[in-house]
C-alpha cells in the first residue's frame, strides 16, 4: 500500500496501488462483507487495481464469515451463519390491536406471568365441553386467518408483508395475535423460510424462487389462544424440499391419527422419528409440543422425537398442539443472537406443521383443521 496515514472515516485514501488521492467511493463488495477501508479515488482506480483488490474478499469472507445474501446485514459482529438467510432490517414499526380487543396477560408487560403460575404443576386440565366450544370457535378462525396468510406468499412478497396481512385479519376477526409480545416477540405471527426451523421474525426480506416457508399463526380471543402453522413452497422447489414438506406433514398426520384416551404423550415422537428417518430426515429436539388453551403454552409438553421421557397419559378434553419440525440434514438446532430464530446447525432446510386437537371420548379432533 501507499500510505501508513491512519484512515479516519472522514479522510479517506485511495487503496489504488501508488495513488494517495482522497477516496470517497467504496468497493462494493467490501461493504457487504463489511470490510473497513477499501475506498478508491476513481472508478477508473477502482478498475485498475480490481486484479489485486479482489484478493480481500476471499480474506474478508473467511474473517466475517460468508457474505449477505442481497439486501441482507450483519447486525452481529463475530457470529457465524448456518446458511444464507440474514435477517432484514429494520423491522417495521409495532402493529397495533384496537382496544375492543380483548389482549392476555402480557400483551402490555411481554411477560405472560399466568403461565409461570401454571408451570409449576404437571398437572393437565380437562376442557368442559363449553370450554372446548370456545376452541372450536377460536381455532376456526385460526385456520382461516393462516389460510389468508398462506395465500399471500408468492416470490418478491416480504415476510413483513405476510405479517401485516396475517395481523390485520387477526383483528379484523375480533382477536389479538398471541405471538404479538409474548416474550417480547416483535410480531403477529412467525416466518420461517428454509434453515430457519421455527420462530423466524417477519422482516424486510423478500420471498425467493425456491424458498420453502413456514407461516405459524396462533389467535387468542374470548379467554382461548389456538395454535397452527403450514409450511408451503414459493415458486419452483426442488425435489427434496418438496418431499421434506410433504413428509413432515405425513410425520404431523401420523401422530394424530394416534391421540385418543389412553395413549402415552411420549409415544407420540417415536411414530414421528421412524417417518422422518425412513426418508432420510432428522427430528428437532430442542422444540416441543405443548397444551394450549386459555394459557399460549401451558401442559403437557411433549418432544417430538423417540425414546423421550415425556410424562403424562392423554385423557378426553386434553387440548394440545403437534407441531413436529423436520430437518434435511441434521436435527441441531443454532439460535440467533435475536434470541428468537432458531436455525439448522448445518443451513439446511427444515420444515413444520402444527395443528391444536383435543382428544375425544374414542380418538381426536383437530380443531384447527381446515373444514369443508
Ligand atoms: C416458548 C420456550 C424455547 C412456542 C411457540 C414454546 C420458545 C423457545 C422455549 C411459539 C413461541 C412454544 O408453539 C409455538 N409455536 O407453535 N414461543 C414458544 N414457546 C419457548
Ligand atoms: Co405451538
Amino acid at each position: 500500500m501507499t500510505t501508513t496515514t491512519v484512515i479516519s472515516t472522514e479522510q479517506q485514501v485511495c487503496q489504488g496501488v501508488n495513488c494517495d488521492k482522497a477516496a470517497t467511493l467504496q468497493c462494493p463488495t467490501c461493504l457487504k462483507l463489511q470490510f473497513p477501508n477499501s475506498f478508491f479515488c476513481s472508478q477508473g482506480c477502482f478498475k485498475d487495481n480490481w486484479a489485486t483488490h479482489k484478493a480481500i474478499h476471499k480474506i474478508a469472507a473467511l474473517v466475517n464469515g460468508p457474505p449477505a445474501e442481497e439486501g441482507g446485514s450483519d447486525p452481529w459482529p463475530g457470529f457465524k451463519f448456518t446458511g444464507s438467510i440474514r435477517p432484514h432490517y429494520p423491522l417495521s414499526p409495532r402493529r397495533l390491536v384496537p382496544d375492543h380487543i380483548a389482549r392476555p396477560d402480557y400483551a402490555e408487560t411481554g411477560v405472560p406471568l399466568s403461565e409461570y403460575s401454571v408451570q409449576r404443576s404437571n398437572a393437565i386440565e380437562a376442557l368442559s365441553p363449553e370450554d372446548i366450544d370456545k376452541m372450536r370457535v377460536v381455532c376456526q378462525l385460526a385456520r382461516e386467518v393462516l389460510d389468508i396468510g398462506l395465500a399471500a406468499i408468492r416470490v418478491g412478497v416480504t415476510t413483513d408483508e405476510i405479517d401485516r396481512i396475517v395481523h390485520e385479519a387477526t383483528i379484523e376477526r375480533g382477536a389479538y395475535p398471541s405471538s404479538l409480545n409474548y416474550n417480547g416477540f416483535k410480531k403477529s405471527c412467525c416466518t420461517s423460510v428454509n434453515e430457519v426451523i421455527c420462530h423466524g421474525v417477519p422482516d424486510q426480506r423478500k420471498l425467493k424462487d425456491g424458498d420453502i416457508v413456514n407461516l405459524d399463526v396462533s389467535i387468542y380471543k374470548d379467554g382461548f389462544h389456538a395454535d397452527l402453522d403450514d409450511t408451503v413452497p414459493v415458486g419452483n422447489v426442488d425435489e427434496t424440499g418438496l418431499r421434506l414438506i410433504k413428509t413432515t406433514r405425513e410425520c404431523l398426520d401420523k401422530a394424530i391419527a394416534m391421540v385418543k384416551p389412553g395413549t402415552l404423550y411420549r409415544d407420540i415422537g417415536n411414530v414421528i422419528e421412524k417417518h422422518a428417518t425412513s426418508q432420510g430426515f432428522s427430528v428437532v429436539k430442542s422444540f416441543l409440543a405443548h397444551g394450549v388453551h386459555r394459557h399460549f403454552h401451558c401442559t403437557p409438553n411433549f418432544p417430538h422425537y423417540g425414546r423421550n421421557k415425556a410424562v403424562g397419559v392423554m385423557k378426553e378434553g386434553h387440548v394440545f398442539t403437534i407441531e413436529p419440525m423436520i430437518n434435511e440434514g441434521t436435527w441441531k438446532d443454532v439460535m440467533w443472537p435475536d434470541d428468537w430464530t432458531a436455525v439448522t446447525q448445518d443451513g439446511k432446510r427444515s420444515a413444520q406443521f402444527e395443528e391444536t386437537m383435543v382428544v375425544t371420548k374414542t380418538g381426536v379432533e383437530i380443531l384447527t383443521a381446515r373444514r369443508g
